[in-house]
Parts: structure tokens; C-alpha cells; sequence
């Protein structure tokens, strides 16, 4: 077996059958440090003796409890495992059955799920689902055979938990050798923490979906244009997204007016540091283990090497920055070469913070953190509207979708389009100046610097059911987006990696045919914060989806939606089909861009009740989640 060397891990004692997990006693640095961290994501390099996978079996006791700390520069009321934010890094190995006992020491109700293990549905962790939940004062004992390897993470399935510190990183090592070579091995996980109770940041998004969004157009953007001219347009455009009741701006439902992003439990100023030696290879496990942020990833002056994408290997790509949604995990491998700092950035999608560590050759060295970059904003293609609908004479409004825009009907014959310039609404770069809607209808638009950069194809529309009151602002143009770049990314001036670029690595491959296809629509009203799938929430729906027990089918997700949603399917693997034939990747949680359409192949070889839900905690709460029961 290789010996692994996840720095630093050890939570068990060879030879005992009874894997207590326990900090590491020696880390003289930890009065440095401004929160209590596990012992794992310290800088510190605390290898200790690893118990090999000659134990067939390995127990671990997980106590959960609310308490006070130290986190994120302040003290707040968490909610931790083991008295630790993440929780221990759980070390595991393929072929070994697993017993975990998991405590609740609070005065509510809690569970852990283990995202992304395939195992017994009891086994799962999803209260009202798989099982009634831990109640107070109780230990549930889970228990199932490790049939996998790779990078995961576990959390609570319970209330908004998740947001307050239940979660943790688990890592399970393969059976035979690991196609990824390396010499060094961290977990990277990334989160996102608030002072304020996770309940009272929900009635905030109750009472107005775009509360924490302080990066709309505000009167002094306006102010600031730099001709009058400009001002008139840019007050237009405002009033025609305010009466779209979406922002340009809307790219993150909670940011950084509350968050305080972290790495492996610790702030920027607590740098999070992994140590290397010149030359060496350093595996990083990137987990998103925040609640509802998502990250762009780059280590300036390294380039990446991806390996593995939800705890599954994958055919190395090499790219310098990639965009991690909520509860996905990449695998990266990277050979600094040269004895200096290097900064591992983590820049929340709507660029309003980040959570920043260090890769270094020695304790305590920093390099410089890069700047912000500017906010990126939602564009024409994420409102599901098609500028090359606009070619060619008349103006085709079919591609837009107004039906929350007035009294809900869809009438356009009342709607003024003089307020819409598409230059404001567009990302960086890409130039839109020559359109003025308030020319249309009257034959000489001029679509000269139009361009919709790397839009992918449009490959379907909105069909007339709009899924009721529950879904406002329909996207009716639905495209292929595998292949372009997350949200912001569209012009950064380096690789950027993309779904299209993942291929599986192994041979593995169900060859039967999808016997039939089931499509869901990813649907939500931001004002009203209801999130759902097909315009009904988790309330409203009358029974679970049904699979079939041992079939081949095709699941597809439109995201009627301008936000991202990570969509994630409990106990079985989605092979999300971005054009790869045999080697399209597996993923536990797929990223569906605003305004697309992405298709995976399931194999419904796990019976029972499985949750199936958005990743983003508020849009789960808030009614975007469904059971699928494979029977
Ligand atoms: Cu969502």
C-alpha cells in the first residue's frame, strides 16, 4: 500500500481496533493561531504513525456539539464535531468497512451524511428520508463497507447546521496503487462562516432575496458615469432589471457582507499553510464545504494539474484557475519548484472575499494575496435571452420570458424595451455598445461589436408551461454551457478549466442505452426566496421520483434560473454527459449554469429513498429538493 501522507492526520493508534480521534499533543504553534483549528489543517507538519489497511474494520466516535469559539478573527456560536471547524479529517480505506458513532450533544436533532459514499440508504443520513435523525443525548452507529477511493466530505443533513460548523473532510485511500503521483498530500477545504445565527440570514432572504447583495447598482454608480448620456442609460437599465426583480449583479444570494470565508477552518490572516520542499509534487484536495458560496481557484505562479473531480479520478488537465461549486471537490497536483511562498487563492464567485492560505517551504512565510478582481456581472445568455434571435430584421422576443414582469401574464405588448441596454449587462470585455434597444422595431439596429463570446449553443426552448407562480423569469432559451467557463471567468487571461475538459480515467462504463429520460426544471422566485424543481417545493410535491432498481436512465437539468445550481444526487453516481462518449466523468453534484441544459446518465443500482436537492443550504431549505426512490 502506499503511504500516504496527508498532513497531519493520524486520528488512530495502530493496532487498536478503536480509532479515537484526539488532537495531536506537540503543536507548539497553537498559540498562534486565532481559532481553535483541527490539528490536520494547522501548517504544522504532525506526521504521526499511520495504522495500515490491515484492520478490516475502523471505528471512530464523532461527538457533536453546540458551544462558543474562536473563529474567523472573533468568537461565535458554533455548532462543531469533535470541538473542531471543519471536523477531523476522517482517513479511511477502500475495502474496509467503516463504524463511525456519532453522538448528539446538543438540544436539537442532528445527523451527519457522507457525501458522495455509495452505501446502504439507512446508511445515508438525510432525516425524513434515510432515517428518523440523531435526537439529543444519543449516538447512532453507522455503519457500511467503503466501496470506493478518492476525496469527500461529510456534514449535517439537519436544519441549517451545515452553516454553522458540521462538516468535515473525508478521505479514502484506494485498494490498489493510486494512478496520482505525489509527495505530498493536503486537504484544502474551503467554507464560508457568519456571525450571524444561519436563521435570521434565512428571514433576511425571506423578506428580500437580494438583502446581502450590496454589489447592485446603487445611485452613485450612476452618478459616477461619466456622461449624462451614459447616466440616462445606466438609470434605464437599472429600472428594466428592477422590473425583471433580478440584479445584474445576483450572481451570489449571501456574500461578503456577512461571510467570513475560510480555508481548513482559518481566515486569510491565519494563513493556512502547507509545506513543501523544492520540486516536490503536492496533491491539494479541494472540498467546497461552504453553504453557499462558490470559489475561483488559482495558486499565481503554479499551474494545475487536475486529477480527480468528486472523489473521482479523471484524465489530468492542466489549467491555472477553476470555478468549485457548492459540495464539489477537485483534485489537484502541483510541483512549485521554486523556494518561495506561493498564495492559494479562493475568490467567492461575486468577488465580494475570499479565503486565502499559503504554499511555503517554511512556516510563517506569505506571499502576496492578488486583488479582488472586479464583480462580474449576469449576462444576456445566463437571462436565457439570444441575441442571434435579434438578427436579420425584426426583433424576436421569444428568447425573453416576461412573465413575472407585470401581473404574472405574458403580455409584451405592454413592455417597454427602451430601458434595456445590453451594454451595461454584459461581463468584461464584451462590448454590446453598439445596441440600443431603444431603436428597436425601428429597423436599423446596429449590431456592429456584438458578440456573445463563448456562449455555448442553444440547444433547446422553453416550452408554454412555466411551472406556475413558483417560477418567475423563466430562461426560455436553454443552452449548452459544459464548455464555457464559470460565472466571471469568461476573459480572464489565463486557462480556466471547464466540464467539457473532464474525462474519466478509468474504463468503467454501463454501455446500455438511457431506456428513458427524465427532465427537471431548476426553478425559483428570488424575491420570494422559493426555490424548487418543476415550480414546486419540497412541500408541495405528492411523491418521490421514481427510478427503476437496476436501470439505465438520462437525467436532465434545465436551469430555468439565472444563478448557479449545484445539484446533487445521494447514493448514485450522475455521468454527466459533456460529449465523451465512454469517458464522460462521474460527479455527485453537478454545477448547472443559469439558462442551460445538462443531461447525466444514471445507473439506478442503489435501492431505496435518496435525497436529491440543490447544494446551496438556503435554496435546499427554501424547498429546492427532492426524494428519488429506486425500487
Ligand atoms: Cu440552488
Amino acid at each position: 500500500m502506499k503511504k500516504s501522507n496527508i498532513q497531519p492526520v493520524r486520528s488512530h493508534a495502530s493496532g487498536s481496533r478503536r480509532h479515537f480521534l484526539q488532537a495531536a499533543a506537540g503543536a507548539g504553534a497553537i498559540s498562534l493561531l486565532d481559532a481553535i483549528v483541527p490539528v490536520w489543517a494547522r501548517s504544522m507538519s504532525v506526521l504521526r504513525e499511520q495504522s495500515g489497511p490491515g484492520d478490516d474494520l475502523l471505528e471512530f466516535d464523532l461527538a457533536i456539539r453546540a458551544h462558543r469559539m474562536d473563529i474567523a478573527g472573533g468568537k461565535g456560536n458554533v455548532m462543531s464535531i469533535n470541538n473542531t471547524i471543519p471536523g477531523p479529517l476522517l482517513e479511511w480505506y477502500e475495502g474496509q468497512d467503516v463504524v463511525l458513532n456519532v453522538r448528539n450533544e446538543m438540544d436539537v436533532d442532528t445527523s451527519i451524511h457522507w457525501h458522495g459514499i455509495l452505501l446502504p440508504f439507512e446508511m445515508d443520513g438525510v432525516p425524513g428520508v434515510t432515517f428518523r435523525g440523531i435526537k439529543p443525548g444519543t449516538t447512532f452507529q453507522y455503519r457500511f463497507p467503503l466501496k470506493q477511493s478518492g476525496t469527500y466530505w461529510y456534514h449535517s443533513h439537519s436544519q441549517l447546521q451545515e452553516q454553522s460548523g458540521v462538516y468535515g473532510a473525508l478521505v479514502v485511500h484506494p485498494k490498489g496503487p493510486d494512478p496520482v503521483v505525489y509527495d505530498r498530500d493536503y486537504v484544502v477545504m474551503l467554507s464560508d462562516w457568519t456571525f450571524e445565527d444561519p436563521h435570521d440570514v434565512l428571514a433576511k432572504l425571506k423578506k428580500m432575496g437580494d438583502y446581502y447583495n450590496y454589489q447592485q447598482v446603487t445611485v452613485a454608480d450612476i452618478l459616477d458615469e461619466p456622461t449624462s448620456e451614459a447616466r440616462s442609460n445606466a438609470i434605464r437599465t437599472k429600472l428594466a432589471w428592477d422590473r425583471m426583480r433580478m440584479m445584474p449583479s445576483d450572481i451570489a444570494d449571501v456574500g461578503g457582507t456577512t461571510y467570513s470565508y475560510l480555508m481548513n477552518g482559518l481566515h486569510p490572516a491565519g494563513n493556512w499553510t502547507g509545506l513543501f520542499k523544492p520540486g516536490e509534487r503536492v496533491r491539494l484536495r479541494f472540498i467546497n464545504g461552504s453553504a453557499m458560496s462558490f470559489f475561483n481557484v488559482r495558486i499565481p505562479g503554479l499551474e494545475m494539474r487536475v486529477v480527480a473531480t468528486d472523489g473521482q479520478n479523471v484524465q489530468p488537465v492542466m489549467t491555472d484557475e477553476f470555478q468549485i461549486g457548492t459540495a464539489e471537490t477537485y483534485d489537484v497536483v502541483v510541483e512549485p519548484r521554486e523556494d518561495r511562498a506561493y498564495t492559494v487563492m479562493a475568490e467567492s464567485i461575486d468577488r465580494s472575499g475570499f479565503a486565502a492560505g499559503t504554499l511555503a517551504p517554511r512556516d510563517g512565510m506569505r506571499a502576496p494575496i492578488p486583488p479582488l478582481r472586479k464583480p462580474p456581472k449576469l449576462t444576456m445568455v445566463d437571462m436565457g435571452m439570444d441575441h442571434g434571435a435579434m438578427q436579420g430584421g425584426g426583433m424576436d422576443h421569444s428568447g425573453m420570458n416576461h412573465g413575472d414582469m407585470g401581473s404574472g401574464g405574458m403580455d409584451h405588448s405592454g413592455m417597454d424595451h427602451s430601458g434595456m441596454n445590453h451594454g451595461d449587462m454584459s461581463s468584461d470585455g464584451m462590448d454590446h455598445s453598439g445596441m440600443n434597444h431603444g431603436d428597436m422595431g425601428s429597423g436599423d439596429m446596429d449590431h456592429a461589436g456584438h458578440d456573445m463570446g463563448n456562449a455555448g449553443p442553444v440547444v433547446a426552448r422553453h416550452g408554454p408551461d412555466h411551472h406556475g407562480a413558483g417560477n418567475a423569469g423563466v430562461a426560455d432559451l436553454q443552452r449548452d454551457r459544459l464548455g464555457e467557463r464559470g460565472t466571471g471567468l469568461e476573459n480572464v487571461p489565463h486557462r480556466v478549466l471547464v466540464y467539457r475538459d473532464l474525462k474519466r480515467l478509468d474504463d468503467d462504463f454501463d454501455d446500455r442505452p438511457p431506456g428513458r429520460e427524465i427532465e427537471l426544471h431548476l426553478t425559483g422566485h428570488m424575491e420570494r426566496y422559493m426555490w424548487s424543481f418543476d415550480g414546486e417545493q419540497f412541500h408541495e410535491v405528492d411523491g418521490p421520483i421514481e427510478f427503476n432498481y437496476g436501470e439505465r436512465l438520462r437525467l436532465t437539468l434545465v436551469n430555468d434560473t439565472m444563478m448557479n445550481h449545484p445539484i446533487h444526487l445521494h447514493g448514485m453516481w450522475m455521468e454527466m454527459e459533456n460529449g465523451h462518449g465512454r469517458e464522460i466523468p462521474r460527479k455527485h453534484t453537478i454545477n448547472v449554469m443559469p439558462a442551460s441544459r445538462v443531461s447525466a446518465l444514471i445507473t439506478a443500482d442503489a435501492p431505496g429513498r435518496w435525497a436529491f436537492h440543490c447544494h446551496l443550504l438556503y435554496h435546499m431549505e427554501m424547498g429546492m429538493f427532492r426524494v428519488v426512490r429506486v425500487s
